[in-house]
C-alpha cells in the first residue's frame, strides 16, 4: 500500500490560514533537544574535527506526525561559534526558518533557542545549519513527517537515505582554493584536460576553442571529496531485510556540493514522492538526486536470497557510498562509467556559441528533460541554427550530459561484468531483473514528476514575473544572479496575494540546485497543469526554468543555490514581502550581515624557493578587486616589488585597472653602462585575451610605457603547468611547474635577467 504524503491542495490550504489561526487538531506537542558540538571524526584514517549533533552525522531523524507541534531546543556547544537551523522544505512562520540575520536570531556560543511551529505538511524533509560552511562539517540531520494518525505497524517498511560529502580539509580551506583555482581537486578528479591529452586523445580543436572562449576546463563539480556517505557510512548493510519485503527509502540529498546517482541492484525503484510530496508513482533505474532535494522511492527485496546494493555516486564519479539490503552474497548496483571530460568539452563548446548568442533568439528552444537526462537527444539542434556536433543526434534518449560520452553497449556489459558473483549464483537471481539486454534503463527526468492533483494557480489574481539569469565567474570563483552576487543585490519584492512567476536561466556552464525558502512551487514541466510541487530544482547549463507559486506569506525568504560553496560566493537573493510586518528576531541592521557574507577577502600567495632568487605573489582577493604584489629576491640582494591595486571594469570580469609601483634596485642599465634604482609609480589596464592570455599596459610617472602578455599554469599534461612573461622592455620569463602535492610544485625557469633556475614551489 503507499503511504502517500497530502496532496500540495490541502497543504497549501491550510499554509493559508496558518497565521490566521492556531491548528485546532489535536496533535502532539513533540519536543527534540539538539545538542550542536565539535566533534572528532575519522572517515579517512585521519583524525579530523568536524561538527555534530547530538555526537552524530548525520543526527538520527526527527520524526513528527501531521499537525504535531515541533518544539525544539538547539543548544550551541561550540567554542566562540554562532550556529542556526534551517529547516528545509518545511512551511512555517517566517522567525521560525533559522536563517541567522534575516529570519532567525543567531544562535551564539553557550546560548540555547527554542523553535516551535506546527506541522502543516507530510513527507520527507531535512535540516542543516546555515551558519558559513556549517552544514560541511556535519550539522544536518532529517526529518520524517508521517499523516495523522500514522500507524507504523501497519504500514510498509521504511528507510531514510541521507546522503553527504565529506572532506577532510577544513571547509573554509575548500572555498579558498576553489577562490585561488587551486589544480588539486582537478589533479585528484583526474579532471584537468591538459593539452597533452588532449593532443593524444584528438581533442585539440576543442581544447583550444574552450581556452579561445576563456572557458576553464569542463567539471560537473567544484570540490574533491575523500568519502560519500549514506546515513554517514560509506559503507554499510541493513541485515534485517528479507526477501519479499518492501520498502519505502525516504532518500534526502544532504551533500555541501555534490549531486548523487541513485541506483538499486534489486530491480526497479518506484518513485512515489519529490520534496515530500506525492507524485504518480514511475518506475526508474537512476535517479540524479540533486542537492537539497528528497525523493521517496519503493524497492523490493528479491527473492534472490543475496544482500542487494544500494548505490549512491558522486556525479563526477569520483566515489560511491553503498548501502546493501539483506543477506547473502552481494549484489552491486552497475559502475557507472568514468567521465569523458573531453567530450563534454566537446559538447560544452557547442553550447558556449549558443552562450554567446543573444538569448532572446533563443525563444522556442527548449531542451528537454533537462534535469537529469540533459535530453541532447530531444534537441532541434536543426532549429537552433548553430554549428554542432552531428554525432549528437545519435545519442541514445536518455543519454544525460555527465555520461553522454559512454558507450551503451559497453555500459551493458559493464553491468554484466561488475555483479560482482559467481556463476552458480546466477541461479539464484531473479533474471527478469537482469536482462539488462531487453529492457531500457530508465533515468528519471524531471518531465517524469506528475502531481497526482491539477497545481494551476488561481488565474485571476495578478502575476508577477521575475526572471533572474544564473552567472558565475568560474575563474574567480564568483557566483551570482544577473552577475551580481547577494551583497551587491536588492531584495526581490513581491506581495502577498500575487502570483509569483520566476524564469530562471542558467547561463553558467554548472548545474546549480535552486532553493526558495518557505515555499512550494509548481515546477512546470511537461505535465502542464499536473506539474509537480518543489521547494529545490536542479537547472541545467543553458537550461531555461519556470517556477510559479502563489505568494501567501509576509516578510523575507531566502532563495539560493544549494550548492554551499556557490551560495557563500554570491550565488543568493532575498524574496521580500513589501508592507510586512517586522521581523521579531532580526532587525533591518541585522539583515545586512546577510548581505555581506559573499563580500570576504581572501588572502593567498605563491612562493618559489629557486636556485637564482625567493620570488612569487601575494594577493588580498575580494569580489571586484585585488590587492597584491609580484616580489622578487635574489641572494645578491637585488630585489624587485610590484604592488598594486587592480579594480574589475566589466562584468565578465577580463578588464581591469590597476595602479601601484615598480620598485627595484637591479637590471635597469642606464647609457652610461650603470646600474640604477627604479622606483616609478604606475597606472595601467589589464585585459584577458583569448587562451587566457593576460595583456597589460601600463604608464609610469615618468611617462615611459610597457606593454606586456602573460599565460600563467597552462597545462602540458595532468601535472605539469607552463607560464610564460615578455613585455616591451625585453623582459622574458619561461617557467615550469610540476605539481608533487597538493600545494608543492617542483620549479624550473630560465628569466631574461635572473637566467637559469630550479627549486620548489609552494602555494598558500
Ligand atoms: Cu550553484
Amino acid at each position: 500500500m503507499l503511504l502517500t504524503v497530502a496532496a500540495y491542495m490541502p497543504l497549501l490550504a491550510q499554509h493559508n490560514n496558518m497565521h490566521d489561526k492556531k491548528p485546532t487538531a489535536p496533535g502532539k506537542r513533540v519536543e527534540y533537544d539538539l545538542y550542536i558540538d565539535h566533534l572528532m571524526v575519522n572517515y579517512t584514517g585521519k583524525e579530523k574535527m568536524g561538527m555534530a549533533i547530538n555526537g552524530g552525522i548525520p543526527w538520527p531523524v526527527l520524526h513528527f506526525n501531521e499537525g504535531d507541534t515541533a518544539i525544539i531546543r538547539v543548544h550551541n556547544k561550540l567554542k566562540n561559534e554562532e550556529t542556526s537551523i534551517h529547516w528545509h522544505g518545511l512551511l512555517l512562520p517566517n522567525e521560525e526558518d533559522g536563517v541567522p540575520y534575516l529570519t532567525t536570531a543567531p544562535i551564539k556560543a553557550g546560548q540555547t533557542h527554542t523553535f516551535e511551529f506546527p506541522l502543516i505538511q507530510t513527507g520527507t524533509y531535512w535540516y542543516h545549519s546555515h551558519t558559513m560552511l556549517q552544514e560541511q562539517s556535519g550539522i544536518y540531520g532529517s526529518i520524517v513527517i508521517h499523516p495523522r494518525g500514522w500507524n507504523e505497524s501497519a504500514s510498509m517498511k521504511e528507510h531514510v537515505i541521507m546522503l553527504s560529502d565529506w572532506t577532510d580539509e577544513n571547509p573554509h580551506e575548500v572555498l579558498r582554493n576553489l577562490k585561488r583555482g587551486l589544480d588539486y581537486y582537478a589533479i585528484r578528479k583526474n579532471s584537468v584536460q591538459s593539452w597533452g591529452e588532449a593532443l593524444a586523445k584528438g581533442y585539440l580543436k576543442d581544447r583550444a576553442k574552450t581556452e579561445w572562449m576563456r572557458m576553464p576546463a569542463m567539471d560537473v563539480s567544484d570540490v574533491y571529496y575523500n568519502r560519500f556517505l549514506i546515513n554517514g557510512k560509506s559503507d554499510h548493510i541493513f541485515t534485517d531485510a528479507k526477501p519479499g519485503d518492501s520498502l519505502r527509502l525516504r532518500i534526502i540529498n544532504g551533500s555541501a556540493s555534490s549531486y548523487h546517482w541513485v541506483q538499486y541492484a534489486g530491480g526497479k525503484m518506484k518513485l512515489v514522492a519529490a520534496d515530500g510530496i506525492a507524485v504518480q508513482p514511475v518506475e526508474v533505474d537512476k535517479i540524479l538526486v540533486a542537492i537539497a532535494e528528497t525523493y521517496d522511492i519503493e524497492i523490493k527485496i528479491p527473492d534472490g536470497g543475496m544482500a542487494y546494493e544500494f548505490r549512491a555516486t558522486a556525479q563526477d564519479i569520483s566515489g560511491y557510498a553503498s548501502l546493501y539490503f539483506g543477506n547473502g552474497m552481494k549484489m552491486n548496483a552497475p559502475l557507472l562509467p568514468k567521465l569523458d571530460y573531453f567530450a563534454m568539452m566537446r559538447e560544452m563548446n557547442n553550447m558556449g556559441n549558443m552562450a554567446d548568442m543573444d538569448m532572446s533568439n533563443m525563444k522556442g528552444m527548449k531542451m528537454e528533460g533537462a534535469h537529469q537526462g540533459h535530453d541532447m537527444g530531444n534537441m532541434k539542434i536543426e532549429d537552433m541554427n548553430m554549428k554542432s556536433d552531428p554525432s549528437m543526434k545519435d545519442m541514445p534518449r536518455d543519454t544525460s550530459m555527465m555520461n553522454m560520452a559512454m558507450d551503451t553497449t559497453s555500459m551493458k556489459e559493464m553491468n554484466m561484468d561488475t555483479m560482482n558473483m559467481q556463476d552458480t549464483a546466477m541461479s539464484n537471481m531473479d533474471m527478469s531483473k537482469m536482462d539488462m539486454g531487453d529492457q531500457s534503463e530508465v533515468t528519471l527526468t524531471y518531465d517524469m514528476l506528475r502531481s497526482p492533483t491539477p497545481t494551476v494557480l488561481n488565474d485571476q489574481l495578478p502575476i508577477r514575473e521575475i526572471k533572474l539569469s544564473l552567472t558565475g565567474n568560474m575563474i574567480r570563483y564568483v557566483w551570482s544572479f544577473d552577475n551580481k552576487t547577494l551583497s551587491q543585490s536588492d531584495k526581490i519584492v513581491i506581495r502577498k496575494g500575487e502570483n509569483v512567476r520566476m524564469i530562471l536561466v542558467n547561463n553558467t556552464m554548472m548545474r546549480h540546485p535552486l532553493h526558495l525558502h518557505g515555499h512550494f512551487f509548481r515546477f512546470l514541466n511537461a505535465q502542464g497543469e499536473y506539474s509537480p510541487m518543489k521547494h529545490t530544482f536542479d537547472i541545467a547549463p543553458m537550461e531555461t526554468v519556470t517556477i510559479e507559486f502563489y505568494a501567501n506569506e509576509e516578510k523575507d525568504w531566502f532563495f539560493h543555490c544549494h550548492i554551499l560553496y556557490h551560495m557563500m560566493a554570491g550565488m543568493a537573493r532575498v524574496v521580500s514581502y513589501e508592507n510586512s510586518s517586522p521581523n521579531t528576531q532580526v532587525t533591518a541592521k541585522d539583515q545586512k550581515k546577510v548581505f555581506k557574507e559573499d563580500r570576504a577577502l581572501y588572502l593567498w600567495g605563491q612562493t618559489k624557493i629557486a636556485s637564482d632568487a625567493v620570488f612569487g605573489f601575494a594577493n588580498i582577493v575580494g569580489n571586484k578587486g585585488i590587492l597584491g604584489s609580484t616580489y622578487r629576491v635574489n641572494y645578491k640582494s637585488k630585489y624587485e616589488f610590484q604592488p598594486d591595486y587592480q579594480r574589475f571594469l566589466d562584468k565578465r570580469q577580463f578588464l581591469s585597472a590597476f595602479i601601484g609601483a615598480d620598485i627595484r634596485n637591479t637590471f635597469q642599465v642606464t647609457e652610461d653602462g650603470k646600474q640604477v634604482n627604479r622606483k616609478v609609480g604606475v597606472i595601467g589596464v589589464r585585459y584577458l585575451l583569448p587562451m587566457f592570455v593576460l595583456s597589460e599596459f601600463r604608464v609610469d610617472h615618468r611617462g615611459e610605457v610597457r606593454f606586456q602578455l602573460s599565460r600563467n599554469d597552462m597545462p602540458i599534461t595532468k601535472r605539469l603547468r607552463l607560464s610564460l612573461v615578455g613585455n616591451s622592455d625585453w623582459e622574458y620569463n619561461i617557467d615550469f611547474d610540476y605539481n608533487i602535492a597538493k600545494r608543492f610544485y617542483i620549479h624550473a625557469s630560465y628569466d631574461s635577467d635572473y637566467k637559469y633556475g630550479a627549486g620548489l614551489t609552494v602555494l598558500w
